[in-house]
This record gives C-alpha cells, structure tokens and sequence, in this order.
C-alpha cells in the first residue's frame, strides 16, 4: 500500500514536470532572433572590432561600415549617425544608436544568444567573468592611456605609488597563471573584451611584453580562433591602419 502511495506521488510530481530529488537547472531565457538590420560602424584595428569578432563567433548576420584604409573618413561616417559622441563602436540596432563595446556585446548575448561565451548566472565562474569584463575598460584602458598621454607630454622622473599599466597588466598575467582565459574555463565575452586592451597596450609599448608569456600566449590562442580570423579578413584586411606611435624602451617601467 505504502509503495503504492509513493509510486503515485512520484508520477504526479513527474507529470508536472518537476523531481523530488534533484533541483531543476535554472532557466536560460529563450533567445530573440537577432533584428535584420545591424549595422557596425567599424575603426580598422579598434574596439569596433570586438562587436565583429562577436558576431563572427556567434555566426550572427551584419553589416561593416567603414572606409578602407582611412580612420579619418571611417570617423566621419560615424560622425553622420552619431554626432554627438563618435566612438567606434556605434552600432544601428532596430531603431536604436548604441554604443560602447561592453553594453552592445552584453545587449546581443543576453537577447539574441542566452546561454553563450559566458557563465551561468549563478555559477562560481561568473562574478570572475563580470570583473574580467569591466576590467577592460574599466581599471587596464584608463591606465594605459593615462601613463602612455603623461608620458609624451613629460617623461616621469618616478614611478607612481599607486596602481598603474605594469601593474594592471602582471595582473591579468597572474591571473593566467592559472587559468585558461579570463571569463572561466571556456573562451567568453570577457577575452573578447580583454584582447584589444592587452594587444593595444603592447602596440604602445608601455610595458616590456616579454615579461608576461602567459599574455602573449592567450593572444596567440585567440587569434588563432577561426571567427577571429574571419573578422581580421573583413575588418582589417591592410592590417593595422595608423597603428600608434609606440614609446621608447626607456618608457617601460623595470620590474619592482
Ligand atoms: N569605452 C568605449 C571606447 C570607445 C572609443 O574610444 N573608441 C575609439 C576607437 S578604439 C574611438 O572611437 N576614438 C575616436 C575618438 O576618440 O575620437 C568602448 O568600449 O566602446
């Protein structure tokens, strides 16, 4: 009789849908189909290019809007949709003008691709992949082009007390270390968002590269990746157009 009672207990709570032994995985919220119309007004070898690589990743249609070869015609484009703050990236998204690489990478994945290139919500990963995320933009860029600015008007007799490029850098270098990308175990948005700030800041030779082999490494990996690839084809095909000047050797603060 008991067995009976329990037997039916368990196919009514199965009918339902539900277990009474294990939690039920959380929900990844169903995906809206990516609008027809996204247009990426692109700056050869910038930000933009993160917006390509994640499309190209993702295998999600759009159009590139720049001019060959030229930074300065490729602004003035983006200059005629976003006149009041043109950076590139600026996308055309529905009806919307959007902008900053962060925002509109997070925007696509959240709608149009839940679930993809970062970890659950509630996974011990994602707090980590928020901060690698951020990190970009937020603590590595700042710092490098604040040393990189000050240190062409007047070179520093000294090094600062506070955190500055070398240290944001060993950083992100300690970090790989022991992990195999920033976002988790699993390639994410946040090497997407990392990979300008570190290629960039060895461009501007603020920092010895040599110096961080676990950086140059994660580099080569990502640029290995075939939707990388695809995008250098189609977003930079005459390489790096008016790369920045890079500062001498002596700029490069020795370790402490
Ligand atoms: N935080 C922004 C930065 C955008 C930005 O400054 N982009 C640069 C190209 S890498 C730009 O458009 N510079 C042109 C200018 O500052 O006039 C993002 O991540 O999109």
């Amino acid at each position: 009789m008991r067995v009976a009672i329990m037997a039916a207990v368990m196919a009514v709570a199965m009918a339902a849908g539900c277990t009474t032994t294990t939690p039920s995985a959380p929900a990844v919220a169903a995906a809206t189909p990516m609008p027809a119309n996204f247009t990426i007004y692109h700056l050869e070898g910038r930000r933009s290019e993160r917006v390509v690589w994640l499309m190209e990743e993702l295998g999600f249609p759009y159009e590139l809007k720049f001019v060959n070869n030229s930074l300065g015609a490729s602004l003035a484009e983006i200059r005629k949709v976003n006149p009041k703050m043109p950076t590139a990236p600026t996308v055309i998204y529905q009806d919307q003008v959007l902008m900053e690489s962060g925002a509109i990478i997070d925007v696509i994945l959240r709608r149009h691709a839940p679930g993809k290139l970062m970890p659950a919500l509630d996974s011990k990963d994602y707090p980590w992949h928020q901060i690698w995320y951020q990190y970009a933009e937020g603590s590595l860029l700042p710092r490098v082009g604040t040393d990189y600015n000050v240190w062409q008007i007047k070179p520093p007799e000294k090094r600062s007390p506070l955190v500055d490029s070398e240290n944001t850098i060993k950083f992100a270098e300690d970090w790989l270390s022991t992990h195999p990308y920033f976002g988790g175990p699993e390639f994410s948005s946040a090497d997407i968002m990392m990979e300008f700030a570190l290629r960039y800041t060895f461009l501007l030779n603020i920092v010895d590269n040599e110096r961080f082999p676990k950086i140059l490494d994660w580099l080569d990996r990502m640029h290995k990746r075939p939707a990388y690839q695809r995008m250098v084809a189609k977003a930079r095909p005459n390489g790096m157009i008016g790369p920045p000047v890079p500062l001498p050797d002596e700029a490069r603060p020795p370790p402490r």
